[in-house]
């Protein structure tokens, strides 16, 4: 025995700023020591030399949330976080959504309900705002940000969720007074709703057709208004799941002039297109619906141009786990739903690192510090975990993956421990997937997963320095 609980040597230890080959001693769940040389630890990893990169911090994934439209989520706090923690995620943000009507304490105590006893890993909430009442922007949103629930997210679109502008700037100026960040899913509702009823009329059911329903000008229209309304508060906020050229210049004009506007984007705008929804009147598309639709090739260019780049601050899965077969998922409304009744959403929350790591490292796009910081340091930052969670680093949970490079692994649903019946990824060539995964020094994946039923710890948010607004607008009564 010695000062450590376990040590993991030869590493080649990648932050978002370096690669540096060293010793990490963990007790207690931390990092206590970075060097070379380390001794005395009840237990020995070799990592002889292979990248060892912070968890992934997946600040963007739905688990059982309720969706109130018949549909189930398939993956709840324990499959969630199981298929994480195999990906090499060790931290996961899912969503306490507010229901139209309800509180937001409701949400939040329903959603620690659902976690009870389950998580794998550590997880922190984000907030759905969808009915900013009076009370809730003057005492529950105050109170729960206090709390650590230091995000949300509002939606321009769905009619369950949806907040008009002058809500939105309501809850704009309640975040700025706060200090929270704000995330928005940037569509325009009452284009789509338009689109979908020509379409549908026209006898264009098939899932192909929500590609159609939601052109780029959608997105585009509603990410220049967020940001106009960001603007006009003088708040940071955060662009979701951003799809292709038109939203992402809206975003990269608004960066230009100072603003603090960050962006993320997912696997899906790298990976997939429109084609991915099927060319024909089948069903099989269904699997890649998701909102914003993967666009084309071209796009997916702009999308890794702007992970080289620096426009994206992260890249997250936007996990929204529907199973394919069955009555819950996909075909909630029918074995051959029309493309509007389909469940928005794909699984990615295991596939997300090892692809970027595959696509992006391997391949010389991007540098390894640069896949720490899209996946793990950023999210840490934006939403108030750093420095517990995002880095390797004295003091820091000791969330760690070991890596496995110059592989040759095809994708298969067969391989992952998610709960959805299919991956929209299966067939991809992988050439790396994490060896080992410790969450605070525990070890949950070591090629099967492994750790105790709800071993993960909530955490509470600081509010996020990110958040902090510009004070331009000293004159306005915000
Ligand atoms: N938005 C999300 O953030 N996730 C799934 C579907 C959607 O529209
Ligand atoms: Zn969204
Ligand atoms: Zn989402």
């Amino acid at each position: 025995m010695g000062p450590f609980d376990l040590i993991v040597r030869n590493a080649k230890a990648v932050t978002a700023a370096d690669v540096f080959t060293c010793d990490i001693g963990i007790r207690d769940g931390r990092i206590v020591a970075m060097a070379e040389g380390l001794e005395g630890a009840a237990r020995e990893i070799d990592a002889a030399g292979r990248h060892v990169t912070p968890g992934g911090i997946d600040s963007h994934i739905h688990l059982d949330q309720p969706t109130g439209d018949g549909s189930v989520m398939a993956d709840d706090f324990l499959s969630g976080t199981r298929s994480a923690a195999c990906g090499g995620t060790t931290t996961v943000i899912p969503f306490a959504c507010q229901q139209k009507g309800g509180t937001l304490r409701e949400a939040v105590d329903d959603y620690h309900r659902r976690a009870e006893g389950k998580p794998l890993i550590d997880y922190a909430f984000h907030l759905i705002v969808t009915d900013p009442t009076p009370e809730v922007l003057t005492t529950e949103l105050p109170q729960l940000i206090a709390e650590g629930y230091t995000s949300f997210k509002l939606y321009m679109t769905y009619d369950a969720l949806k907040l008009d502008d002058r809500q939105i700037l309501d809850t704009l100026s309640l975040a700025r007074r706060e200090g929270a960040m704000v995330m928005l899913h940037a569509e325009n509702r009452d284009c789509i709703a338009w689109l979908t009823e020509k379409l549908l009329a026209a006898g264009h059911t098939a899932p192909r057709f929500h590609a159609s329903s939601r052109p780029m000008l959608v997105e585009r229209e509603a990410t220049h208004r967020a940001i106009a309304l960001a603007e006009l508060i003088d708040v940071p906020i955060l662009i979701v799941h951003v799809s292709g050229r038109e939203a992402l210049e809206q975003i990269r004009r608004a960066q230009g002039l100072g603003l603090k506007i960050y962006a993320e984007t997912c696997p899906q705008y790298l990976f997939l297109t429109a084609d991915s929804l099927g060319c024909d009147e089948g069903f099989e598309g269904a699997k890649c619906i998701c909102s914003p639709p993967p666009r084309d090739a071209a796009n997916q260019q702009v999308i890794w141009d702007g992970l080289e780049n620096g426009s994206f601050a992260v890249l997250s899965s936007d996990h929204a786990p529907f199973r394919f077969d069955g009555p819950d998922g996909k075909r909630a409304h029918g074995v051959n739903a029309s493309f509007d009744q389909i469940a928005n959403g794909i699984p990615g929350v295991e596939t997300r690192m090892a692809l970027l790591w595959s696509e992006g490292v391997c391949t010389g796009r991007i540098t390894p510090q640069r896949f720490v910081d899209l996946t793990s340091t950023q999210a840490a930052r934006l939403y108030g975990l750093y420095p517990r969670k995002g880095t390797l680093a004295i003091g820091s949970d000791a969330d760690l993956v070991i890596w496995d490079e110059n592989l040759e692994l095809i994708l298969d649903n067969a391989m992952l421990h998610h709960n959805v019946d299919y991956t929209p990824y299966a067939g991809r060539r992988l050439t790396a997937w994490p060896a080992l995964t410790l969450s605070r020094g525990e070890v949950v994946w070591d090629g099967t997963p492994q750790g105790t039923l709800g071993r993960g710890q909530f955490l509470p948010c600081d509010r996020p320095a990110p958040a902090m607004a510009r004070r331009r607008h000293s004159e306005l009564p915000l």
